[in-house]
């Protein structure tokens, strides 16, 4: 069976308990407490040698970490995934996007504040919340004719991009100013199988408590 190494309030797992969730797919889920330091260990560092979540293990002892690798990977021959060509070149060209841009700003400026962070550096939260609303502006400019990223049809990029984008309100992100966007979130939201079960971060997330790869 598929094993997720998941944290239950990071939206890079949740894209990836999301996909599970509408293939309808079995998996055991191993939580991982990433600020209690779980990822410190030799074993996790076999798991992943970047310690981070989420990993999929396809099978024992075979690890993929890297939360659009992952999407790719179980999308293959699915709905989710067109076909090499165009299509899918547009899918990859998301998911990219996702990785170099809007998590960085999108998610970071998220944690920043719903961790407290924020007041600690008010200078570079609102460096990263221009960023995040820079990153919205390329998405919603992007959604002004399309209904999804790639195109007409639902695919893992759209999964990609609204682990982070249906949260991002919680970044003081002025949605109003992305309408395009919120059409498409809520397109996504009332889907067939679509879950939404991202928690909120726990007190060790907190500045100072926990033990992750990021001591701040
Ligand atoms: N590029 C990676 C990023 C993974 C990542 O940063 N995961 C975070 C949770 S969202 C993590 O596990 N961080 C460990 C830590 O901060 O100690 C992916 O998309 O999977």
């Amino acid at each position: 069976m598929l094993r997720l190494y998941d944290y239950a309030a990071s939206g890079n797992c949740y894209k990836v308990r999301l996909l599970l969730a509408q293939l309808g797919l079995d998996y055991e889920r191993v939580p991982i407490d990433i600020f209690g330091g779980d990822t410190l260990t030799h074993t996790f560092g076999r798991v992943n040698p970047a310690r981070r979540t989420p990993v999929l293990e396809v099978s024992p002892n075979r690890f993929l970490p890297e939360s659009n690798a992952i999407l790719l990977y179980l999308a293959e021959g699915t709905q989710f995934l067109p076909e090499a060509g165009w299509e899918r070149a547009q899918v990859y060209r998301w998911m990219f996007f996702e990785q170099n841009a809007f998590e960085p700003s999108v998610a970071s400026a998220r944690f920043w504040r719903l961790t407290g962070r924020d007041e600690l550096e008010p200078s570079r939260y609102g460096s990263l919340v221009k960023s995040a609303h820079s990153s919205m502006a390329v998405l919603d400019t992007a959604l002004t004719d399309a209904a999804f990223l790639a195109g007409a049809t639902y695919t893992v990029a759209d999964i990609a991009l609204y682990a982070y984008a249906h949260v991002a309100h919680e970044a003081d992100i002025d949605q109003d100013r992305f309408p395009h966007v919120q059409a498409w979130r809520d397109r996504i939201t009332t889907m067939p199988g679509v879950i939404h079960d991202l928690e909120q971060y726990p007190d060790n997330a907190l500045p100072g408590r926990g033990q992750g790869i990021h001591n701040q």
